[in-house]
C-alpha cells in the first residue's frame, strides 16, 4: 500500500491512539467478561458498577428514566455506561501515545473503579474483584502493545522528521485485529459459559406437588370475550417484570435455604424440599407495581402455588412487638411488610409455582413471596434467601430509604383496554372494555362516562376471590366526533376511586383513566 509509507501526520497517530485507547477497552471487558463467568456474572465491571449506579441513582432521575424508557431503563443504563466507558477510553488512548504511563493510570482508574463496584455489590463473591483486576492488566498489555506500533517508524526510507511522527500502519492494523479478536472470543466464551451456569437446568429438575388447597374455580364469565381486554390470567411470558437486578439472578433449587431470623423465638432453616413439602396453597393473585402510571401495564395477574407465610411465622413463634417482616433476596433486596397483614388471614405465601410451573427465573426462582393486597416493593421479593421479624422503628427497606411509602396498600384503579387511546371507530355499538383491581377488598361497581356525561355502569366480569382484578364492558353507542372516555371503579368497602391524579411516588398512583377516540 502506498499510504503506507505516505509521511502521517501526528494527527493520524492521535486518532490511531484514540483506537487503541478504544480495543484496549474492549479486551479488557472481554477478558473481565470471562473472569466473571468463572466467579459470579454480577462481578462482570459493567453489570456491578450498573448495580450500583441503581442503587445510587436519585429518586427523581429514576422516575425520569421510567417515564422515559419504562422498562427498557436496564439497557439504557447498560449502554450509557458503555458510551461513558468508550469515551474515557478514546480520550486516555490520545493522550497515552505521547505519554503512556497517563494510559496505564487511565487503565488502572477504570480497573480500580470495576473492582470496587463489584467487591461492595450485595453478596459480592470473595473474588469479586478478580475480572475488574485482570481485565485491567490485560487490557493495560494491550493498550502498551498498540502503542508501541505508534512509535515504530515507516519502513524504508524515510526523512527524519517524519519518522518521529510516522507509524507501521501495517503492524498497528494487524495488533489492532489481533486484540479485537483476543476481546471478541475472551467476550463471547465468558458468554457462553455464564449461559450455561444459568438456572434452567434446575428449574427443569423441580416436580411441584399438588396443593392441599387448590385455587377456586375461575367462573366461567371471567373472560368477557373482548378483542383487546386483558385476559383474566396473564401469561408468565408476558407478565410485568420490575426490579433492580442488571442481570437476572441464577439461584438453584438444590441449594437454596431459606432462613427466619430476628424477633422470633426459633429460628427456622428451610431447603427447598422441606418447603414443598409444608402444604402448598394454590390462589390466583393479581401483582401491581407501586411505579404503575394511571392506565399503564405493571400489573398482572397469575395463579400462584406456594407455601402460606402466616403459618411458618407462627412456627418461628414472631414476637408481639415485631411490626415488620423484612425479605430478601440474593441481590441484596430488602423489602418490608407489616407482620399485622401478613398474619390476617390473607393468603400470604412463599411462592414457588406461577401459572403451573416453576417460577421463571425472572419472576424469582426458586421462591419468591406474594401477599395479596399490597404493591410489590413492600411485599413480592423475588429470589428470596432470608426472612427477619424487625420493627418499623428498627430497619428501613431498600425503598423507603429512597423516600418511598413503608406502608404501600394497592389503591383502587381502572383502565380502559379497549378501544385504543386515539384510535378511529366507526358509530354505533363500540365495546368499551378494560380491567378494574382493588386486591383484597375487591370491586363492587365499575362506571364509565363520555365527554364527562353521566355515570354508565359497566358489567363484572365473575371473579374467583376479592385479590384478582376483574375485567369490566359497557355497550357504547358511539356518535360521531371525537369523545373522551373515562372510568372509575368503586371497591367493596364502598370508596370510590378518587379524580384527583397523584404520581406513583410515593404511594401509588391515582386518579381516573382516560382515552380519547375519534368516530367516524
Ligand atoms: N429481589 C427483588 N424482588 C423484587 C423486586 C426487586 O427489585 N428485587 N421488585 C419488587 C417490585 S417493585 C415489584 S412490583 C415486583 C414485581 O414482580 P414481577 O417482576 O414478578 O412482576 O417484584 C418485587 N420484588
Ligand atoms: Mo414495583
Amino acid at each position: 500500500m502506498s499510504s503506507d509509507n505516505a509521511p502521517t501526520t501526528s494527527g493520524g497517530r492521535r486518532t490511531a491512539g484514540a483506537l487503541a485507547g478504544l480495543i484496549a477497552a474492549g479486551v479488557a471487558l472481554g477478558v473481565a467478561e470471562l473472569v466473571s463467568a468463572f466467579i459470579d456474572p454480577k462481578s462482570s465491571p459493567v453489570v456491578a458498577v450498573g448495580g450500583s449506579v441503581i442503587d445510587a441513582t436519585p429518586q427523581w432521575l429514576k422516575q425520569f428514566a421510567i417515564e422515559q424508557f419504562g422498562t427498557n431503563d436496564k439497557p439504557v443504563l447498560i449502554g450509557s455506561i458503555v458510551v461513558v466507558l468508550v469515551l474515557l477510553a478514546l480520550l486516555t488512548g490520545t493522550l497515552a501515545v505521547r505519554r503512556p504511563a497517563v494510559g496505564l493510570a487511565g487503565v488502572a482508574v477504570l480497573g480500580a473503579v470495576g473492582a470496587v463496584a463489584a467487591t461492595t455489590r450485595p453478596a459480592a463473591a470473595a473474588l469479586a474483584f478478580l475480572p475488574s483486576v485482570v481485565g485491567a492488566l490485560v487490557g493495560a498489555v494491550a493498550l502498551l502493545m498498540l502503542l508501541r506500533t505508534l512509535r515504530t517508524p515507516t519502513a524504508g526510507a524515510v526523512p527524519s522528521s517524519q519518522a518521529v511522527s510516522g507509524f507501521d500502519r501495517r503492524a498497528f492494523l494487524a495488533s489492532s485485529l489481533g486484540a479485537v479478536a483476543v476481546a471478541g472470543v475472551a467476550g463471547g466464551v465468558g458468554r457462553m459459559v455464564s449461559a450455561g451456569s444459568d438456572v434452567a437446568a434446575s428449574r427443569a429438575a423441580v416436580t411441584l406437588p399438588s396443593p392441599v388447597s387448590p385455587a377456586r374455580t375461575v367462573p366461567a364469565d371471567a373472560e368477557l370475550g373482548v378483542d383487546g381486554l386483558s385476559s383474566f390470567r396473564t401469561p408468565s411470558k408476558g407478565f410485568y417484570r420490575v426490579d433492580t437486578a442488571l442481570i437476572v439472578p441464577q439461584v438453584s433449587a438444590q441449594t437454596w435455604k431459606l432462613r427466619v431470623h430476628g424477633m422470633v423465638d426459633r429460628e427456622i432453616e428451610l431447603t427447598f424440599d422441606q418447603l414443598l413439602q409444608r402444604g402448598l396453597i394454590e390462589r390466583d393473585i393479581t401483582l401491581t407495581c407501586v411505579s404503575n402510571e394511571v392506565g399503564g401495564p405493571y400489573v398482572g395477574s397469575a395463579r400462584w402455588l406456594g407455601a402460606p407465610l402466616a403459618d411458618l411465622l407462627r412456627e418461628a413463634g414472631v414476637h408481639k412487638a415485631a411490626d415488620q417482616i423484612v425479605s430478601k433476596s440474593t441481590d441484596g433486596m430488602t423489602i418490608g411488610t407489616p407482620t399485622a397483614v401478613i398474619m390476617d388471614g390473607r393468603d400470604a405465601m412463599l411462592a414457588v409455582g406461577m401459572n403451573g410451573k416453576p417460577l421463571p427465573a425472572e419472576h424469582g426462582f426458586p421462591v419468591r413471596m406474594v401477599v395479596p393486597g399490597l404493591y410489590g416493593y413492600v411485599s413480592a421479593t423475588k429470589w428470596l434467601v432470608d426472612i427477619e421479624a424487625t420493627t418499623f422503628a428498627d430497619n428501613r427497606p431498600y425503598w423507603v430509604k429512597r423516600g418511598w411509602a413503608v406502608k404501600a396498600p394497592i389503591k383502587t384503579m381502572s383502565r380502559i383496554d379497549t378501544p385504543r387511546p386515539l384510535g378511529r371507530l366507526t358509530a354505533g355499538k363500540v365495546p368499551v372494555a378494560g380491567v378494574a383491581w382493588a386486591q383484597h377488598r375487591g370491586i363492587s361497581k365499575v362506571e364509565v362516562r363520555v365527554d364527562g356525561g353521566r355515570w354508565n355502569n359497566a358489567r363484572l366480569a365473575g371473579v374467583p376471590t376479592a385479590d384478582t382484578w376483574l375485567q369490566w364492558v359497557w355497550d357504547w353507542d358511539a356518535t360521531r366526533g371525537q369523545h373522551t372516555l373515562e372510568v372509575r371503579a368503586t371497591d367493596r368497602t364502598g370508596a370510590v376511586q378518587p379524580e384527583k391524579r397523584a404520581n406513583p411516588f410515593p404511594s401509588g398512583a391515582s386518579g381516573w383513566h382516560s382515552t380519547v377516540v375519534s368516530v367516524a
